[in-house]
């Protein structure tokens, strides 16, 4: 495992129960502050002040990426695009590649050492995305979630006001559909990718095309989640099923049924591509990079995928 030790770089150390309690509960003390609009919280919503690192080959970065888009925040809030390589001993990196850049904001190589610039002694692992604070030199918050809520709500001012992804008369709908898309389906192609037993695989691609097939009945008869209006929730579906064909169909073995195979998901997938804005978030040399590149060790190989489903009677 890639992480963070008490601050120190690791590019290759085995996780433990210990670690993991550690990481935890970094997890859920560091860098989850909030922007607000009206400063309350020590973080006022405010042009020129934040910054993301993101890379375009991850589904929770694309979070960020795609509410940044959408709510017309660009030039607002600056951002740096890391390497979809991420198989260096030193795990995310600005390096030359096609729509990557530097880090034009501190100047690193590696974005461990934004962690460790914001904290010197963090534990943990570097994930994208990031949501640096340019004033206080630290990061605010690096849970896509909440990113993704946080420049919804609380950028009216500068942004577009007039669209809300996260409207008051559906948010208890919105956040069930939220943990069930995260649990299910986002994290759940990990679930299987990652499985590092066959018994482990079969359980998680069952589960995850079970919560597909939901998916696939409940948009029947409506384009988006909750029917007419596209929220947050079809932007957390979304970042995952655009990648679906692409990488998780093979690279992490979910290959039960291609997305193109369900036709109301894929017509879905496809309607929000087509929106204004969206398809120039989309980026599929990097998410193929990535995911076929970098996961060497961590992907079982030996592990016999489900799918195809091939009737060769018929
Ligand atoms: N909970 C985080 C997860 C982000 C995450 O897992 N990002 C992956 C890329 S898709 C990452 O940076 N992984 C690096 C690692 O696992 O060391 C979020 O939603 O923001």
């Amino acid at each position: 495992m890639k992480l963070l030790i008490n601050g120190i770089w690791h590019s290759s150390h085995p996780d433990s129960a210990q670690l993991q309690t550690e990481r935890n509960r970094v997890r859920t003390q560091f860098f989850r502050n909030w922007i607000t609009a009206d400063a309350s919280s020590g973080y006022k919503a405010e042009p020129d002040r934040y910054h993301l690192y993101v890379s375009y080959a991850c589904p929770y970065a694309h979070r960020a990426i795609l509410i940044r888009k959408l709510k017309k925040l660009e030039n607002i809030i600056s951002m740096s695009v890391l390497s979809p390589d991420w198989g260096s001993p030193q795990g995310w990196t600005f390096a030359s590649w096609t729509d990557a850049t530097t880090d034009d904001v501190n100047g690193h190589d590696y974005l461990y050492q934004v962690y460790q610039q914001a904290k010197p002694d963090f534990t943990g692992k570097v994930t994208v995305p990031v949501l640096w604070d340019k004033q206080k030199g630290t990061i605010v918050n690096y849970e896509s979630a909440e990113i993704l809520r946080m420049l919804n709500c609380e950028f009216n001012t500068f942004g577009d006001a007039t669209i809300d992804f996260y409207p008051k008369d559906l948010r208890e709908e919105i956040d069930q559909l939220n943990d069930f898309i995260g649990d299910r389906i986002s994290d759940g192609v990990y679930h299987a990718g990652f499985a590092s037993s066959q018994e482990a695989y079969d359980s998680a691609v069952e589960r995850l095309f079970n919560a597909l097939n939901t998916l696939e009945q409940s948009l029947e008869h409506k384009p988006y989640l909750t029917g007419d209006r596209l929220t947050e929730a079809d932007l957390r579906l979304f970042t995952t099923l655009v990648r679906f064909d692409a990488v998780y169909y093979t690279a992490l073995h979910c290959n039960l049924q291609r997305l193109a195979d369900y036709p109301n998901l894929w017509n879905y997938t496809r309607r929000i591509y087509h929106l204004p804005g969206v398809a120039e978030t989309v980026k599929f040399d990097h998410i193929k990079r990535h995911y076929f590149d970098t996961y060497e060790g961590i992907i079982n190989r030996r592990i016999i995928p489900k799918g195809p489903q091939i009737d060769f009677e018929l």
